[in-house]
């Protein structure tokens, strides 16, 4: 026994030694932009995934029209809340998904999960879980590292376990991985009596958010990666400071992050508002317009504004906007998988000569994430660039 654990522990430190910081070829985890092809990726799950507790950091980032529903059934595995057929449908998706992704050449991980409709405690706050089906949330990747972010939803503290065994396994492998400082989330952290009006056209910043700034907060998916620039969402779920650590922690790599305002009263996430499918195109939502678009135009690049989706509004989105059809992934720069369903943005892509892999997959839409929130792209081809000057 004692012969098999020295062994073991002989190669894992050999392993450990062979490590290169920022070299590819040592690294697992490698991906610097939206677009490079894609080798490797982490696909959430269902299993055990739970109606959202809607405390009022998640009052700010839904709609109104949703709340009596989510107040109904929070805390319930979604798999009892939803329409059979239609919890069926997303699981068909889901393995399709897999199907789709392996065909072409990507390999497929999951996080594990956990019991989310235990109900948890810390010396701050206690609520039960949400889930690990949207990984673009959680695991904000740069090149070789793989950062664990803070979340900022109460309900969503203990998601980080759901991925460390994937973590550990890409770090023994030769991933660099930091978690940002675990937040207190005390009451102080969100605005008392805070609500959102739904209808303000003023560009989101930290005076109309639920946050104050009384600790670095922040959700991987309001970060958009374009090689040397990364874009930041201020957001109901990222405050400044949240932005100015990841921007400080990522500095001496020679990565520049942008903070962005948009026009949105309850802004979650960048990924259904702005995004960069290759070099010198960004697509934006023609609700949310942004208040630094020019830092786009400046740089030669095109602004792309999206269509309407054409899944309608009264699609069962339990909890997220109709604009999933911007959430997409780029197989390469040539490629992008999209909702089979979503025709318009089908078509814009056609236009700028990108062809879509069509994905049945709105059924997977009504947890909360469309494919992009879905994944993490761990691993890419291709190397750090500098797209903007
Ligand atoms: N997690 C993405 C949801 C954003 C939206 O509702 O537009």
């Amino acid at each position: 026994l004692h012969d098999h654990f020295s062994a073991n522990s002989l190669q894992l430190t050999k392993r450990l030694c062979s490590y290169t910081p920022g070299n590819k070829n040592h690294s697992p985890v490698w991906a610097w932009n939206e677009w490079d092809p894609l080798e490797e990726i982490v696909l959430g799950t269902p299993e055990m995934a739970c109606c959202p507790e809607v405390l009022p950091e998640a009052k700010a980032c839904i709609s109104e029209n949703k709340f009596d529903f989510l107040i109904k059934h929070k805390g319930k595995y979604w798999k009892s809340v939803i329409e059979p057929e239609h919890y069926k449908l997303m699981l068909d998706e889901h393995a399709n998904f897999i199907r789709i992704l392996q065909g072409e050449g990507v390999k497929v991980v999951h996080p594990e999960p956990i019991d989310f409709a235990k109900t948890f405690k810390t010396p701050n706050f206690s609520a039960h879980g949400v889930d690990c089906a949207m990984p673009r949330d959680f695991l904000l990747i740069v090149g070789d590292e793989m950062i664990e972010s803070t979340m900022t939803w109460r309900s969503r503290y203990f998601e980080f376990m759901c991925y460390k065994t994937l973590i550990k396994d890409y770090w023994r492998r030769g991933a660099k991985w930091t978690a940002a400082p675990k937040p207190m989330c005390r009451e102080s952290l969100f605005k008392e009596n805070y609500c959102a009006d739904e209808d303000s056209s003023a560009f989101f910043d930290e005076k109309t958010s639920i946050l104050t700034e009384e600790e670095p907060v922040f959700d991987a998916a309001d970060f958009i990666r374009c090689g040397r620039d990364i874009f930041a969402h201020v957001s109901q779920v990222s405050n400044n400071s949240g932005i100015e650590w990841v921007r400080r922690h990522l500095a001496p790599k020679g990565i520049r992050v942008h903070a962005l305002n948009f026009v949105d009263p309850k802004p979650m996430h960048i990924d259904t508002t702005l995004f960069t499918p290759r070099p010198g195109v960004a697509i934006t939502c023609p609700e949310r317009p942004c208040l630094q678009i020019g830092l786009f135009k400046k740089a030669g690049w095109d602004v792309v504004v999206a269509p309407y989706p054409d899944i309608p509004k009264n699609f069962p989105y339990y909890i997220s906007s109709q604009w999933l059809s911007l959430n997409v992934v780029m197989l390469d720069e040539k490629r992008v998988l999209v909702e089979k369903d979503e025709i318009g943005i089908q078509k814009l892509f056609e236009k700028i000569g990108i062809t879509s892999v069509k994905v049945p997959f709105k059924h997977c839409f009504s947890i909360g994430g469309g494919i992009h929130c879905w994944t993490s792209d761990v691993r890419r081809r291709g190397d750090l660039q500098n797209y903007f000057d």
